[in-house]
């Protein structure tokens, strides 16, 4: 199946400041790589969650939760490793920006799992954006990485509005298409 991500440079608006190589580098490790970083998630979803809601764009290698540096708790966030790329892909293209426990998730290409990567890297043990949020239990069109998914979206081609239809009409993923 030909991608629907040819344009390397718009894989993912996210640049991790921790990765060593170039941007050529960072672009290539996206464009190949099985894994995603999930955001915007309730500290409450469990793994179990994450397995059901993403095993439906196909087999999962491994699921390693985010956890708060200090608490050990969940933060928000999580890895998805998948064998195969067409599934990650399909994983972004359908299942990013579906309702999980009432939070609209979002779901990024990353360059791949490295301990030390699942532990939120803010000053108070949780996700760097976390401290700059002024908006708690937000609404749904109120989310900073809703607003994140958007421009990432628009990139891609698809319009905000696209977007928030999209998150409204799913109204989680009940209606997701089971692959065979
Ligand atoms: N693939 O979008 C992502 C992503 N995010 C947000 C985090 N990770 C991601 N991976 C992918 N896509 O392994 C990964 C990280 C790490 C783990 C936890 O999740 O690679 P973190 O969220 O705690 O820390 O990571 P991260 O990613 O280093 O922080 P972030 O959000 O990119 O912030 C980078 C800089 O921007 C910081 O220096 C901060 O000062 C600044 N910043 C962040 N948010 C804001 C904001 N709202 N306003 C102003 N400045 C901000």
């Amino acid at each position: 199946m030909a991608s629907l991500f040819k344009d390397q440079s718009k894989l993912s608006a996210y640049r991790d400041r921790r990765f060593a190589g170039t941007q050529e580098e960072f672009e290539q490790a996206l464009s190949s790589s099985t894994t995603l970083y999930i955001g915007n998630m309730s500290f409450y979803t469990t793994e179990e969650q994450v397995y059901e809601l993403f095993t439906r764009a196909g087999e999962i290698k491994k699921i390693i939760m985010g956890l708060d540096k200090n608490t050990k708790t969940p933060c928000g966030f999580c890895f998805v490793l998948y064998y195969s790329r067409e599934d990650t892909e399909d994983a972004v293209k359908y299942i990013s920006g579906t309702i999980l426990d009432d939070r609209p998730i979002r779901a990024d290409f990353d360059w791949g799992f490295q301990e030390g990567r699942q532990w939120g890297r803010g000053r108070s043990g949780g996700q760097v954006r976390d401290e700059y949020r002024t908006d708690y239990d937000p609404d749904i069109l109120c989310s900073l990485e809703y607003l994140d998914s958007s421009i990432f979206s628009h990139q891609l081609g698809l319009s905000t509005l696209q977007v928030s239809l999209t998150i409204l009409h799913r109204g989680g993923y009940g209606k997701l298409v089971q692959k065979e």
